[in-house]
């Protein structure tokens, strides 16, 4: 009798981890962001699509590539010190030249390089030695060195594209010998689907499972056939996100070198990222630009280090762990969870008694992650405002068991329930006295006429990759009308007769301001100029979308984002209230319409 063997899901290493190093390193390592002189603004790996250099000049560099500090062991090691789990490093990014010794086109490093010798063997080595998962970034579809590669007409002129020759004459053998010669590989981290179609990104995925069944394709192979979703550059979503996602991340503007790039953040703000993203259900691969010599970063490497002796101490809030059970976010921190424990992670210790609304499970036992000291815990129904209450009684200072070198970094309490954790998703007035309406959490009114309108999904634009709604997933056209995008904004309000509301309750009657925070598209300025109306207990306040208030945390890096205060109201008493948003007029010169991240009132 043949026993039936379960396979193990091949996802389940990439959610345990939650943390990765991506390694963005190739020649433009070399001009370092600098042609000829003129410094270049932007992402230093793209340098030679910005200055349209001719490939024969491009090719040049890599006569003076020679990075002879570069040490796999010592990046793995770097790796494994900030608790990262897996590290991809670009085999071959747009630019089309490869870091390895590959047999199909000599434009690599062994060959046309004084360097001569082949990193990814020696990575492969060194992950293995530290248990770190190798896994691969190949450009499936620019390529500005070969002819029929996307995106490379100024390197090519005149070239009649063929691109399924691309595929087959380069892609697929150089993939078939880096899933052959370094042993397993964790994922093939595909990018920026530009001009592939759905049928190429299909045989593209059976091609790499067909040689190591177990490796995961990313989501940017394009039309959302990918393993994993893959969120937008440093994108950080409003709310916890359905289904696997991934969000890759710079230390500081640039993936590849940048010699005067020092727009680094702080390890407070890295971590908070983590956190941030962890709590939504998103991996966090964070880049490393080594430099010409093979060098990382010195400030890089520091953050990488602090990150680290946080995890090794409060890592359990992090790997493996679940999102959160709310459906919104907090003000205080965040809350991760695994089996029948929740994590709270407090951006900074609370100062005296801490309330969380909603917790319907029964608390066993609360504590510190760092160093286990226990905190009294009261829970209570309170039948008058029909809600539940957990308090937990902190000290105003920080118990000696927390490590020195962690002082200031987020504070982890564990809370041990008698079951996993169930929690009213209601939206509820937080202690802090806010109520929030997040995009996310609102309902849409569509009206008929916007909802005829369909355009083409955006699955395939350059730089949008596979960050659409989970819904999306499996229709060819997205209506260009009112929607949930991009990770949670209420997005595309192109139409007046559209409007949303939120359905919340009221613990405290009194008076209250009224803030709509509004976001520009990705990347550009935010101009507003439309004039909304907010409807909310039997009271109407029309207001124009001018910036009162600049609004800026992590999530708004690529997203400006401003707030219009829209004045007070007085809520005469407690209870349960709808308030909708309407648009009056819409100013035509935003592209793509309003778009929304929250509603905030807060308690005068
Ligand atoms: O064009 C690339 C870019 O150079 C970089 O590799 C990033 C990393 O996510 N991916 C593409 C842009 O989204």
């Amino acid at each position: 009798m043949t026993e039936k063997v379960k396979c193990a899901d091949p996802l389940s290493w990439w959610r345990e981890a939650r943390f990765g190093m991506f390694i963005h390193w190739g020649l433009y390592c070399v001009p370092a962001g600098i042609w000829k002189g003129k410094e270049y603004p932007g992402i230093g790996e793209w340098l030679m699509a910005q200055a349209k250099i001719p490939l024969a000049d491009y090719r040049e560099l890599a006569k003076e590539f020679n990075p002879s500090d570069f040490d796999a062991f010592q990046i793995a090691k770097l790796a494994k010190d900030a608790g990262m789990r897996y590290l991809v490093i670009t085999a071959k990014h747009h630019e089309g030249f490869a870091m390895w010794d590959s047999k199909v086109s000599d434009y690599n490093i062994v060959k046309a390089t004084p360097y001569g010798k082949d990193p990814l063997k020696q990575l492969s080595e060194a992950c293995a030695k530290e248990g770190i998962k190798l896994c691969l970034y190949y450009s499936q579809d620019l390529d500005w060195e070969h002819p029929d590669g996307g995106y490379n007409e100024w390197a090519h002129p005149g070239h009649q594209r063929n691109f399924a020759l691309y595929l087959e004459e380069k892609v697929k053998p150089q993939l078939r010998e880096l899933l052959t010669n370094y042993g397993p590989i964790g994922l093939i981290w595909c990018d920026t689907p530009a001009t592939i179609t759905k049928e190429q990104s299909e045989d593209l995925k059976k091609f790499i499972k067909s040689i190591q069944p177990d490796c995961l394709v990313s989501g940017r192979v394009g039309h959302c056939v990918g393993d994993y979703g893959s969120l937008g550059d440093n994108q950080i979503p409003l709310g916890r996100l359905r289904g696997d996602w991934e969000t890759p991340a710079t230390i500081n503007n640039t993936w590849g070198f940048k010699v005067n790039d020092h727009n680094w953040k702080s390890t407070q703000t890295l971590l908070q990222l983590l956190i941030d993203l962890s709590s939504k259900g998103v991996n966090y691969l964070l880049n490393i630009g080594p430099d010409s010599k093979g060098r990382v970063p010195q400030p890089s490497i520091d953050c990488l280090r602090e990150i680290g002796s946080w995890l090794k101490v409060n890592g359990e809030a992090i790997y493996g762990t679940s999102a959160n059970p709310y459906p919104y976010e907090f003000g205080w921190g965040r809350i991760t969870g695994k089996g029948k424990k929740l994590f709270l992670i407090f951006s900074k210790m609370p100062a005296g008694d801490f309330i969380l609304y909603g917790l319907k499970s029964k608390v066993k036992k609360a504590y510190f992650l760092d160093g286990g000291k226990s905190l009294e815990s009261i829970q209570i129904h309170d039948k008058k405002k029909d809600v539940c209450k957990l308090a937990l009684k902190f000290n105003d200072s920080l118990p000696d068991c927390i490590r020195g070198n962690l002082k200031g970094f987020p504070v982890v309490i564990v809370l041990e329930l008698s079951n996993e954790a169930i929690v009213d998703e209601r939206i509820i007035q937080q202690p802090d006295g806010t109520v929030r309406l997040f995009a996310h959490m609102s309902e849409l009114h569509v009206s008929e006429g916007s909802r005829k309108k369909r355009i083409p999904r955006p699955g395939n634009s350059m730089f949008s990759s596979v960050a659409v709604a989970a819904e999306d997933a499996n229709s060819t056209t997205i209506g260009n009308h009112l929607r949930i995008g991009d990770g949670g904004l209420v997005q595309n309000w192109n139409s007046s007769e559209d409007r949303i509301s939120w359905n919340f309750k009221l613990l405290e009657h009194g008076t209250y301001s009224m803030k709509v925070h509004t976001v520009a598209p990705k990347y550009k300025d935010w101009i507003g100029g439309h004039k909304m109306r907010i409807k909310v207990g039997g009271n109407e306040f029309s207001k124009d979308i001018i910036p009162d208030e600049v609004y800026e945390t992590p999530r708004t890096h690529l997203f400006q984002e401003r707030i219009t205060n829209f004045g007070e109201m007085n809520f005469p008493r407690p209870g349960d209230y709808c308030l909708e948003l309407l648009a009056e007029k819409i100013n035509p010169d935003v592209q793509d319409g309003i778009c929304v991240s929250e509603v905030k009132l807060v308690r005068k």
